[in-house]
């Protein structure tokens, strides 16, 4: 008798321990990865000509690859109240970098702690010191340090040694190992510094991708011909806008000695001032490493600064251009190498313990970034690499491992997302929708074809000009206010790489009258109007 029940027992386990969907009332974690700036062309499971990034794409073999996702505000700090929010720039109020994030609204974190998870930050938040709903959190103030980053913690700031990517993860870690409560699912948000400007890289990568080239994008000598005043008049090109000192990294000893070298204004700043190429922007970052630091980066950075002096005044401004963009792409994409290697150890982790099972991870981006396309570094535009966003997401027996989703989707639908994936309802005024069908495999449920953007920092850093827009599989349609009243359309299938303004071509007058109209019903569904658009207006 007593053999005959533990057998039935077994069987009973064998059965449970078979079935393919997880049990409905075990809440699922949550592992957020956001890097700030990683355009999707850098990562090999959208495109492998830049570089490989293995860790990465795992996230992708395990589950879903959205093709087609997109910010609905292309800047850092905007993109993160969205996302905490699930609300457009214009209602949660954080339009640009320089607006307060007003912290008395609700956002996602704050109701996973309510329902029950633990809740953990470590990285780059880049607003407010005091993230709310996150029960332990190290983040960076501002935009942070490459070098000996110093982080705001909840009873002390902190500064570690290292190199800021290693350092996040060592945090993310030891916060997993020691920290982690197992009676609670957790929601833990692993945030990277890297790859933002002005793309240090750790000594050892430094060395590494300095001895690579890279294929230069299509677009990367673009004159902005056919575009209208925004793409010219923007300060974001290699040739004109990036600087030697502090993104070249050519040291200012060498630089100051040499005549002529860049124009002395270069950028404009919010309040109409102008400022200098400044030793300082080199000198601030490479002053915090300590001396054996310094030793290492010194090999790689008298390399820069030789070839510099010696090549470039017989260089011709294409030449310079080439210049520019292999010394780009070498430091950022070794920024990224560094990503993905410490996103492996992570993932590593969450196997090694079996975590993984009935963990959600998700890999994103705070928004796309331009490598050279259009001759441009940055993102702020509708235009594609910087309005699209890396989006990947595994759920292990929930999301069929190494599918690829063609949808319309936004960092705006992550709140909605994952609280549905843990059973919590969401606030009514969130302005998403949750993935969670498209993540299920079930497309038919999905019903949004076209997406609406809003870029309201300028004048600033980068020059790029207010707009909003529609934007759908076949069509992109913007509307360039403030200082500008312009209108573009580009149509995405013939012309991917956005070269032709076809707004005032007569074989689109059909196309323009119905995106235009279907922007105004977007505006409208969204909350947003032209009162809203002057109330953020600078004084
Ligand atoms: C800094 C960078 C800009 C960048 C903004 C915003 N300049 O101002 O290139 O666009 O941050 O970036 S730097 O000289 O300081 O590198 S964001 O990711 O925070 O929105
Ligand atoms: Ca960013």
């Amino acid at each position: 008798m007593k053999y005959y029940s533990l057998k039935l027992l077994l069987i009973a386990f064998f059965i449970l321990g078979c079935t393919s969907d997880i049990d409905t009332n075990t809440k699922p974690n949550i592992l957020f990865i956001m890097s700030d700036d990683h355009a999707y062309q850098a990562i090999s499971a959208y495109d492998d000509r830049l570089i490989q990034t293995p860790n990465i794409d795992r996230i992708a073999d395990e589950g879903m690859l959205f093709t087609n996702a997109s910010v609905t505000n292309s800047i850092c700090a905007p993109s993160r109240a969205v996302i905490l929010t699930g609300k457009h720039s214009h209602i949660n109020g954080k339009i640009d970098n320089i607006a307060k994030f007003d912290d008395s609204q609700m956002t996602f974190p704050q109701l996973f702690k309510m329902n029950g998870y633990q809740t953990a930050m470590f990285g780059k938040l880049h607003f407010g010191n005091n993230p709310k709903g996150i029960d332990d959190f190290l983040i960076l103030p501002g935009q942070g340090d490459y070098i000996n980053p110093r982080f705001l913690g909840k009873e002390k700031d902190t500064i570690i040694t290292g190199y800021v990517t290693d350092v996040i993860t060592d945090l993310t870690l030891d916060w997993f190992k020691n920290k982690r409560d197992n009676d609670k699912p957790f929601l833990t948000f692993y945030l990277h510094k890297a790859p933002h400007r002005a793309w240090w890289p750790s000594p050892e990568k430094f060395a590494e991708f300095y001895n690579k080239k890279f294929p230069e994008p299509v677009t990367l000598y673009d004159d902005y011909s056919n575009r209208g005043t925004a793409a010219k008049t923007a300060e974001m090109n290699l040739l004109t806008h990036m600087q030697y000192m502090q993104d070249s990294k050519v040291r200012p000893s060498v630089f100051e000695k040499m005549e002529n070298v860049e124009p002395k204004i270069v950028y404009a700043r919010g309040d109409g001032t102008f400022f200098e190429p400044s030793s300082n922007s080199f000198n601030n970052r490479y002053n915090r490493a300590n001396e054996e630091q310094k030793k290492k980066y010194d090999v790689t950075l008298d390399k820069i600064s030789k070839d510099f002096e010696a090549n470039w005044p017989n260089m011709t401004n294409k030449e310079k251009m080439q210049w520019k963009f292999q010394r780009y792409m070498q430091d950022y994409l070794a920024t990224i190498s560094s990503v993905d290697d410490n996103v492996g150890r992570v993932l590593d982790y969450l196997e090694e313990t079996g975590l993984d099972k009935n963990t959600i991870v998700v890999y994103t981006s705070d928004q796309g970034f331009y490598l050279g396309e259009h001759g441009w570094f940055d993102k702020r535009f509708i235009y594609d690499e910087s309005f699209k966003t890396p989006l990947m997401i595994k759920w292990p027996n929930q999301i069929k491992p190494g599918t690829t989703n063609e949808e319309m989707v936004q960092n705006l639908d992550f709140a909605q997302t994952f609280l549905e994936a843990a059973m919590i309802e969401a606030p009514e005024d969130m302005q998403g929708e949750s993935l969670i069908p498209l993540l299920k495999g079930n497309s038919s449920k999905w019903n949004r074809e076209s997406v609406y953007y809003h870029y309201y920092e300028y004048p600033s850093v980068h020059m790029a000009k207010r707009h909003y827009g529609i934007v759908n599989k076949d069509y992109k349609l913007t509307h360039f206010y403030y200082d500008v009243d312009e209108w573009e359309l580009y149509d995405r299938k013939n012309d991917p790489n956005e070269m032709n303004n076809v707004y005032n071509d007569p074989n689109y007058k059909d196309v323009v009258d119905n995106l235009t109209h279907e922007l105004k019903e977007l505006r409208i569904k969204y909350k947003d109007s032209e009162e809203l658009d002057k109330s953020f207006i600078y004084n």
